[in-house]
């Protein structure tokens, strides 16, 4: 519909621009019509017809979108940025990402009514695949590079527009399925169909969208080498530590990470006076200086933007300042080591001061900290 309008409104303009006597009029007529003209000039010219496409379907999936985000724009990519929303998105979380993204689309497909209803009706188990199959309906972009809400770009990777659908690096766990975190297409309403009709009769052989993907993409592996991304494009921190030569040769190529796994870089606190990432979680899998590089946007730019716009509600932005990160550091050790068991009385009270600690009046503190070090 975009490109038929597109189309119709560059021949009004050119025909416009022929008509001499009303541009250059300095009646007000004229000079609205003229600003009207160059506002539809824009859209028609210099609206990129090519997107990076992320999805967050949960507050702590869209902070891995906004810096996702951010990072593309602070490597200024020159395509448009658009995100799809799941229904549980809270109200801030998607303000915050308008503020970066060029386009932010809700996609309930609870709600939808159409195939894709129908399709989770008989597959209720692949809600947020279906989600993520959405991209395919951005038909106003000719071309997409869809990019997971745990991966972030280290440089300009504008580049990945020159690959065909269906083009991706490999998985680190099974090199001859592509990772889906990361892959370049075509959006087309018919794949879309075809998709959706795939996963419905098919289902996924993991579970979620990179084993539908794969199943329906099933040349991958054989069919065009031009179609299988270099791995510095989607590099995952498993990978690092099952090749570790390997990322020492080459991972300084790095330009795409992808924090894989289930500890994701929003589930550690950061220490923002000392810039280091706190474990409060066991996992370290992460490769530091990525970690410390998302935080490092998060941290200066996002979470700033999330206080805001949080207002008077609660939030916590995981963003924690030296001596309460401190804090945190001794409630992990002490945790560690065993309870002392020498009489139940003692046991409990060791316990009721933990639970102090993490109670609300500490959490008050913690957030009257935080506010007033992000203001
Ligand atoms: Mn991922």
């Amino acid at each position: 519909m975009i490109s038929e309008f597109g189309v119709f409104t560059r021949i009004q303009i050119l025909l416009h621009s022929s008509d001499n006597k009303c541009i250059t009029s300095r009646c007000s007529e004229g000079c609205y019509l003229l600003r009207y003209y160059s506002a539809f000039f824009f859209f028609c010219f210099f609206w990129p017809d090519q997107a990076f496409v992320t999805l967050a379907t949960s507050d702590s999936y869209a902070k891995g979108a906004l810096v996702l985000g951010r990072s593309l724009r602070d490597h200024r990519t020159t395509r448009n940025l658009a995100v799809l929303l799941g229904p549980h998105v809270s109200e801030p979380f998607r303000e915050a990402l308008r503020r970066i993204f060029d386009e932010v689309r809700l996609v309930d497909v609870m709600d939808s009514g159409d195939s894709a209803h129908l399709a989770l009706m008989k597959r209720p188990d692949l809600g947020v695949t279906f989600t993520k199959l959405h991209c395919w309906t951005l038909t106003h972009y000719s071309k997409c590079v869809f990019m997971d809400a745990d991966t972030m770009v280290l440089s300009n990777v504008d580049e990945l527009f020159e690959r065909e659908e269906l083009s991706a690096a490999p998985d680190p766990g099974w090199p001859d399925c592509f990772n889906s975190g990361v892959f370049v297409f075509r959006p087309s309403n018919e794949t879309y169909g075809k998709l959706l009709q795939y996963c419905t009769e098919h289902g996924s052989f993991d579970g979620g969208d990179q084993g539908v993907l794969n199943s329906f993409f099933s040349n991958w592996a054989t069919a065009d080498i031009s179609k299988h991304l270099p791995f510095i494009y989607n590099l995952s921190s498993i990978a690092i530590y099952s090749y570790l030569p390997a990322f020492k040769q080459y991972g300084s190529n790095a330009k795409v990470v992808h924090f894989l796994g289930k500890t994701k870089p929003w589930s550690y606190t950061y220490d923002t006076t000392g810039k280091r990432v706190v474990a409060t979680v066991q996992e370290s899998s992460t490769h530091p200086g990525f970690l410390l590089k998302w935080w490092d946007i998060y941290a200066s730019t996002v979470a700033p933007l999330l206080v805001k716009l949080h207002g008077d509600q609660q939030f916590h932005s995981g963003c924690v300042i030296g001596e309460v990160a401190a804090g945190v550091r001794h409630l992990d050790i002490s945790q560690e080591e065993p309870a002392p068991v020498s009489s139940e009385e003692r046991k409990q009270r060791w316990e009721q001061g933990q639970a102090d600690y993490l109670g609300e009046d500490s959490f008050d503190n913690i957030q009257k900290k935080l506010d007033s070090f992000l203001k």
